[in-house]
């Protein structure tokens, strides 16, 4: 922190220029952005509490059970003691200093995590010894696949009862096709009453036995024990042989006898092999035992990423004739852009998240946002660390920041230099499958509703609210019931609103079957002005617009003038928003291009959107509207013995099991289900296995809904 100040100072006395670089070059480099991402409980926020800790942040170590944690600091979160809010800290370790985001594992958050990973450099993720590979571990890693995210592993909780080093080792290779490294191996395994319990790990590079001290935060360095000295030997020559297939300099070592190996370059093959995510490097320990934390924070400074370390980023042209790739060196003489990865609302002034990808960005200046043609205000910087910030004057490339001062930018925006627009690619969030109806108990209470939806919508990107005219209520859609119970307590506790709040029901979506060509006209005399438009759209299935619907034009200027067309995609999108004609449920997969249009001197906004309407609804009816129901993905651990109960339950909730195979005593299931079968499933699941089996679910897509579900709907 007080870096950065300094930083600022400097720069601003004028220093020579070379300095000035080597400095800027070198801030780079000691930074690091990283995420801990993980299943629900698997420690995430119990490592980053001693992470603060041992690194001198903060002075005593929080605690998830007793919600005194620095990132937990969510009401809600420290009553249920689980993250359901990604949260920032900083801290320094050794020369790094380091951006770190916490992140939910619960999957109905799994926005978070998408958003986080989207903007983040590196990732640590946490294992749980006892449960190995869990359902989340594998969404979180694909999710860090995806945004191709070099990451360490950690592997927690070895000093619970069943904890498995090698357990883990072996379902991350088979499960996440993962190509771990060791780089520590346990000493013992399971907690203080068992015979060989968990104490220390062995550094298998420099070939010593680390037992910790002073909660975690002193490393003892000691020789290893005799009786662990083959294991240990034996996981050096695994480690050397995995790290000579990406360097021939260890060959040519390893291949001359009696020559020691330097660890400093068995860390820089370790280091390149991690950013090019051919490996991922695996320490251990128990964060709330505080054993293996510094060595963690070392592999995070010398093993992820810096920005410098990132290629260019990529966007799209703006204001150009043709669409072109742009990119932006991490670099702070490049032009400023950067991306809004999160907003915190507040009737005041939200505070948005903002990574900056290149240049630098300055308070009181103005920014532009190319995906809304809008310029935008920075007003004020602030650099935060959990729910404390401390406002700057500048910010360089490589930081996290959060800004106040943004009227029109949500989260997945872009911002940048408007002499030099460049649009980076918005994050995409997953579709929501469970809905509930609220309504305002009084007309009162309806403004006050619809701002805080308003203020909801701008926090939380899966969250929907869809007011229906009919009958007063408003429709939330949420990620599943966790997520719901979060809105419903949000609305009640902390907006206080007066609100009837209904039961959570699936959130069904609707689509079409058919591609067609329909027509929408106004001829119309309205109080007196004559009116007139006619528009012809084709409506079809489209895969890639998962909500709401795409919007297209064919339309030459002829038939439409400029901004009439605007105003008819404008309607056709506003339309693509509003529910279906089956049953009023949100629209999905579903593509409208104008094809054509005639217009008059009686043609003006008015009509347009006449005619785009009812083509809009025209083309409902005619392309086969379609019922959509949301489908799950299972996966269930359950004692041996009861696999068969299970699997006759879940074939008459309309299941289809994809997997049965046994873990230990346990078989896992694997199996898909509509979200329509499984309410009350967990008390199900209960009496099923005596409370012995445990479940995850997430959404795993929309599927036409069979008739009899239809029929429920009159349809
Ligand atoms: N025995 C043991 N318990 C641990 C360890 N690390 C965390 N726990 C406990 O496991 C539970 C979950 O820990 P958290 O740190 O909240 O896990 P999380 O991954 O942040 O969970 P979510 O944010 O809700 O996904 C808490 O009760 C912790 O005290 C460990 O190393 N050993
Ligand atoms: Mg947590």
């Amino acid at each position: 922190m007080a870096g950065a100040l300094h930083r600022t100072a400097f720069l601003m006395r004028g220093a020579p220029q070379q300095e000035e670089e080597a400095e800027m070059s070198r801030r780079l480099q000691d930074l690091r952005n990283i995420g801990i991402i993980a299943h629900i409980d698997a420690g995430k926020t119990t490592v980053t509490e001693r992470m603060l800790y041992c690194s001198g942040t903060t002075h005593r170590v929080g605690m998830v059970d007793k919600g005194t944690t620095e990132t937990d600091f969510d009401e809600e979160e420290q009553q249920r003691g689980i993250t359901i809010y990604s949260a920032c800290v900083t801290f320094d370790w050794q020369n790094v200093h380091v951006n770190l985001i916490d992140t939910p594992g619960h999957v109905d958050f799994t926005a978070e995590v998408e958003r986080c990973l989207r903007i983040l450099d590196g990732g640590v993720v946490v294992f749980s010894a006892r449960e190995g590979v869990e359902a989340q571990s594998e969404t979180v890693w694909r999710q860090a696949d995806k945004y191709k995210v070099p990451r360490i592993a950690f592997i927690n909780k070895m000093d619970r009862e069943g904890a498995s080093f090698n357990g883990t080792l072996d379902e991350m290779r088979d499960r996440l096709s993962a190509n771990p490294v060791v780089l520590q191996i346990p000493v013992g395994e399971g907690p203080p009453h068992v015979d060989n319990a968990f104490r220390g790990v062995i550094d298998l590079l420099e070939m010593k036995m680390l037992t910790f001290a002073d909660q975690g935060e002193k490393v003892e360095k000691s020789e290893i024990p005799a009786e662990l000295a083959d294991d240990a030997e034996l996981a050096r020559q695994e480690l050397l042989e995995e790290l000579s297939k990406h360097s021939d300099e260890l060959i040519e070592l390893l291949l001359e006898e009696e020559t020691s190996i330097p660890t400093k370059l068995l860390r820089d093959i370790i280091r390149d092999a991690t950013l090019q995510q051919l490996i991922q490097p695996i320490l251990c320990g128990s964060a709330l035992d505080g054993i293996g934390i510094p060595p963690l924070l070392d592999a995070v400074a010398w093993y992820l990423p810096s920005p410098e370390d990132m290629p260019p980023v990529e966007g799209s042209s703006v204001r150009k004739k043709k669409e072109e790739t742009e990119s932006r060196k991490p670099d702070p003489k490049e032009p400023f852009c950067g991306l809004v990865f999160k907003v915190i609302p507040a009737k005041t002034a939200d505070l948005s998240w903002i990574r900056v990808y290149s240049g630098q960005l300055k308070a009181n200046t103005r920014v532009y946002n190319p995906g809304k043609d809008k310029k935008e205000n920075i007003a004020q910087l602030w650099r935060m660390q959990a729910s404390r910030r401390e406002q700057v004057d500048a910010v360089e490339t490589g930081d996290i920041v959060g800004i106040i001062g943004l009227r029109n930018s949500i989260t997945g925006d872009t911002l940048c230099d408007s002499k030099d627009p460049i649009l980076l690619e918005s994050i995409e969030f997953p579709e929501t499958v469970m809905s509930m109806a609220i309504e305002p108990e009084t007309t009162a209470e309806r403004k006050k509703l619809a701002d805080t939806l308003d203020l909801m919508r701008r926090q939380d990107p899966t969250f929907r609210a869809l007011e229906n005219e009919d009958t007063g209520q408003t429709l939330i859609s949420g990620m599943g019931e966790l997520h719901l119970e979060v809105i419903r307590n949000r609305l009640l506790r902390d907006f206080n609103l007066n609100v009837k709040v209904h039961k959570p029901r699936v959130s069904y979506r609707e689509t079409v079957q058919n591609a067609v060509e329909a027509e929408g006209s106004c001829h119309r005399n309205l109080g007196g002005q004559q009116l007139f438009a006619e528009m012809k759209i084709r409506m079809e299935p489209h895969q890639n617009s998962e909500s709401g619907v795409m919007v297209t034009s064919r339309c030459s200027p002829e038939d439409l003038p400029g901004e009439l067309l605007g105003v008819a995609i404008d309607e056709l999108r506003a339309r693509g928003e509003g529910g279906g004609i089956l049953g009023g449920f949100p629209l999905m997969g579903l593509k409208a291009t104008i094809l054509s249009a005639k217009n008059n001197e009686y043609t003006n906004e008015i009509a347009v959107r006449i005619a785009a309407g009812e083509a809009f609804e025209a083309g409902l009816r005619e392309a086969g509207p379609l019922l959509m129901e949301p489908v799950m993905k299972l996966d269930i651990m359950t004692p041996e013995e009861h696999l068969g109960d299970f699997v006759g339950d879940l074939q008459q909730r309309r299941a289809i099991i994809n997997r049965t195979d046994n873990r230990g005593k346990n078989a896992v299931i694997e199996a898909q289900a509509p979200l329509a079968e499984l309410f009350g499933y967990s008390s199900a699941m209960r009496s099923l296995s005596k409370g012995l089996a445990g479940c995850s679910m997430e959404p795993l897509e929309y599927a036409p809904a069979p008739p009899e579900v239809a029929k429920q709907f009159g349809l």
